[in-house]
């Protein structure tokens, strides 16, 4: 089997969503977090955007960009996650496609200067949320994106709808009851083992502390939800 490195800064979703697939197939794999604000020249060298993730290949290849690399595992590891329908296979891929946009809408609040911006994108993600409810009903009758079947999909999503509850425990937004699909499908992948690269405590302090330092509008309310968590 291959050796495989995945570079990562712990809390970057994007790293996650790679994680969930190597361990979907049972990879095992070298999980290396680096420093966002010190990245090493050895990392710069191998990542054309600075960005995490990379995966590491024997040393040898390194690929970036998370739905690449996912693509890349499924085609190369068993059990394929991708279905084996052309036309299902493609809405898969769109629907992942959609991904960069429901993690803007779902987490750009995060990012908000005021109340006033927070308001506004807090607006946004009902936008995002019946979406994918629409798809979800389309699609299956769950637990899993196409039904019974774990698929990249669900690896996509994952870390941001885990995302949504961090902030909805920061400064409660309480929406995604009103999609039942997704909400299932939330609780779903969020029970799931592959979804999780440390314990969820530890990675919701450390997303905690992120707000906090980017001194944004949602930064005041941190040290209180934390303290109500512990
Ligand atoms: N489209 C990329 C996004 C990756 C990404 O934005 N990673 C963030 C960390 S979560 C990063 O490395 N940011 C560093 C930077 O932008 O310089 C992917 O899917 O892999």
């Amino acid at each position: 089997m291959a050796k495989y490195l995945l570079v990562s800064f712990k809390t970057c979703p994007w790293v996650q969503r790679a994680a969930i697939v190597l361990r979907e197939k049972n990879t095992p794999f070298e999980f290396r977090h680096i420093e966002p604000d010190n990245r090493p020249d050895w990392f710069l060298a191998i990542s054309p955007h600075k960005k995490v993730p990379v995966l590491r290949i024997d040393d040898t290849v390194s690929l970036f960009e998370s739905n690449a690399i996912n693509e890349y595992l499924d085609e190369t590891i068993a059990p394929r996650l991708h279905p084996d329908d052309p036309v299902l296979r493609a809405l898969n891929r769109a629907w992942t496609d959609y991904v960069p946009t429901f993690a803007e809408y779902v987490t750009g609040m995060a990012y908000a200067d005021d109340e006033a911006e927070f308001k506004k994108c807090a607006e946004k993600i009902p936008i995002a949320f019946e979406r994918v409810e629409r798809a979800l009903e389309k699609q299956n009758a769950g637990p899993f994106f196409n039904g019974a079947k774990y698929s990249l999909v669900d690896a996509a999503y994952a870390p941001f709808l885990q995302r949504y509850f961090f902030l909805d425990r920061i400064r409660p937004i309480g929406l995604i009851g009103q999609y039942p699909r997704l909400k299932a499908w939330a609780d779903t992948l969020l029970k799931r083992p592959s979804t999780h690269s440390f314990p969820e405590a530890e990675l919701e302090v450390l997303y905690r502390l992120n707000v906090k330092r980017r001194k944004k509008w949602l930064s005041q309310f941190v040290a209180e939800a934390a303290v109500a968590a512990a």
